[in-house]
């Protein structure tokens, strides 16, 4: 059989159009740069970065259609017509029943976590999110972290490792008892492990255990269709169904969700709750009047309801996601050959280096992940993220760092905006970085804020 040349490529389904002029630094201009920042490379002006790999979160290029979708922007205050196509889109390609739009994933995750935690409450999940968890301690809950141990260790090579640990979840379910579990939050393509996939079995096993106990399932689908690329790729029974079929059946394993669309639906701002129960919809749209706006707008306006709804389509497409996965695995696979410490397999929405290796003489508690997101930037005026000791925060009760096992450094790929010699730009930086490594020294933090304290701390050069 002749090989189809253009399919088992990952070269890009598209061509430009129009392009953003980035500037070159030099390396004085970068350590004053960072100084200034406070060793945060949140608090980095974006001029003075030249590869913004901080984060896929609103940084996606949008498509012509997109584009031009903007400019049928209905503004109404109420029913605007976007928000019927943004409806419609959501039902059609994710399956859920009602939808309400939020301004971004964590209004989302507000209004979800206000209504259905109570005080004392325990909620499972995949590994924790920050913005995520941050919500249903506010809301008076305290997360539980159920996934399965090989997520925490980043040599493991297990494809799935967004997978829950079914039994550690009944025993917990046991001994804290169904009652006091308002759902289960499973993420897809599970962030904080470096973008890992669940498994469609590990879903279905979930549905189970769900339905056994009668607890509601709710997904947190920010990047659903990459995992569903994984499953379509690595999972038995899956390699000929489309994307758009795999995301469908994962959320009809669901009973509700959580999304940002900044990241998979390709757009700048938004997100919604989608659910199939008709009394929490109800709750959730009389609840978004207060904290967003009205429910056929939630904080967003028209015009990027209509950029989510197109977005969508475009997300779930095999070509897209074929091309946005391999470009990310391309950058890893340069990392992994220069022998440089990442989390494998390669997730979904970056490359996630291993602090904790690259930098061995550093103690946790001088900030390993933090120090060598400046020290890449420093060298290249890349900017990527720190995913570890600083992320984690502290322990609500103690007062404490929380230590967790995966120490990070995530270089987060937007979509459809960099090129294969982006790619190549940032391998070489890192590999500079690593033979430079045994000179790196850590940082303290000299301000904290309370909440989220990796988007505003500062730090010092010890
Ligand atoms: N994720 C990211 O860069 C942006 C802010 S945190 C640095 O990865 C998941 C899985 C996310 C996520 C945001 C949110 C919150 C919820 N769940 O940022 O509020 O990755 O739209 O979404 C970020 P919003």
């Amino acid at each position: 059989m002749k090989r189809d040349r253009v399919k088992h490529s990952w070269a890009e389904p598209y061509k430009i159009k129009m392009v953003e002029l980035l500037k070159m630094t030099t390396q004085e201009e970068r350590e004053n740069a960072i100084k200034e920042a406070g060793y945060n490379t949140f608090l980095l002006r974006s001029k003075d970065v030249y590869i913004d790999l901080l984060t896929d979160s609103g940084t996606s290029a949008m498509s012509d259609k997109q584009w031009s979708g903007m400019m049928l922007g209905d503004e109404a205050y109420a029913g605007s017509e976007n928000f019927y196509h943004f409806e419609e889109a959501v039902k059609e390609y994710y399956g859920y029943k009602y939808v309400i739009p939020t301004h971004q994933g964590r209004g989302a995750e507000n209004i979800i976590s206000r209504m259905l935690i109570k005080p004392g409450d325990i909620i499972p999940g995949n590994m924790y999110f920050t913005t995520t968890r941050l919500h249903q301690e506010l809301a008076g809950g305290k997360f539980a972290d159920v996934i399965i141990d090989e997520a925490h260790d980043p040599e493991n090579e297990f494809p799935f490792k967004g997978n829950v640990n079914i039994q550690k979840l009944e025993n917990l379910i046991k001994n804290t008892g169904a009652g006091r579990i308002p759902y289960l939050a499973i993420a897809t393509a599970v962030n904080m492990a470096g973008g890992q996939p669940i498994s469609m079995e590990n879903l279905k096993e979930l549905r189970y255990v769900a339905d056994k106990y009668n607890i509601r399932i709710i997904h947190d689908m920010t990047r659903v269709a990459e995992n569903a690329f994984f499953i379509q790729q690595k999972e038995s029974g899956y390699s000929d169904k489309s994307v758009s079929e795999i995301v469908k059946e994962i959320c009809s394993l669901t009973d509700g969700a959580t999304m940002s669309a900044k990241k998979d639906a390709l757009v700048n701002i938004g997100g919604f709750i989608a659910l199939n129960d008709y009394d929490l919809y109800e709750e959730a749209r009389n609840l978004v009047v207060v904290y967003e706006g009205l429910h056929t707008y939630g904080g967003l306006a028209g015009r990027d309801m209509e950029a989510i709804a197109l977005g969508i389509a475009e997300s779930v497409n095999d070509d897209h996601i074929r091309a946005r996965i391999g470009q990310v695995e391309f950058l890893g696979d340069l990392l992994i050959h220069a022998g440089i410490p990442v989390v494998k397999p390669i997730g979904g929405h970056g490359v996630f280096l291993n602090a904790k290796k690259f930098l061995p003489h550093l103690e946790q508690t001088v900030f390993p992940a933090q120090t060598l997101a400046a020290e890449i930037y420093i060298d290249s005026g890349v900017r990527s993220m720190e995913r570890g000791i600083v992320s984690a925060g502290r322990n609500k009760e103690t007062g404490e760092h929380n230590f967790p096992n995966l120490e990070l450094v995530r270089l987060t790929i937007p979509r459809r905006v960099y090129t294969q010699a982006h790619m190549e730009v940032i391998a070489e930086s890192i590999e500079s970085v690593y033979a430079g490594r045994e000179s790196i020294k850590g940082l303290k933090m000299v301000y904290e804020p309370k909440y989220l304290r990796f988007f505003q701390a500062r730090f010092e050069k010890l």
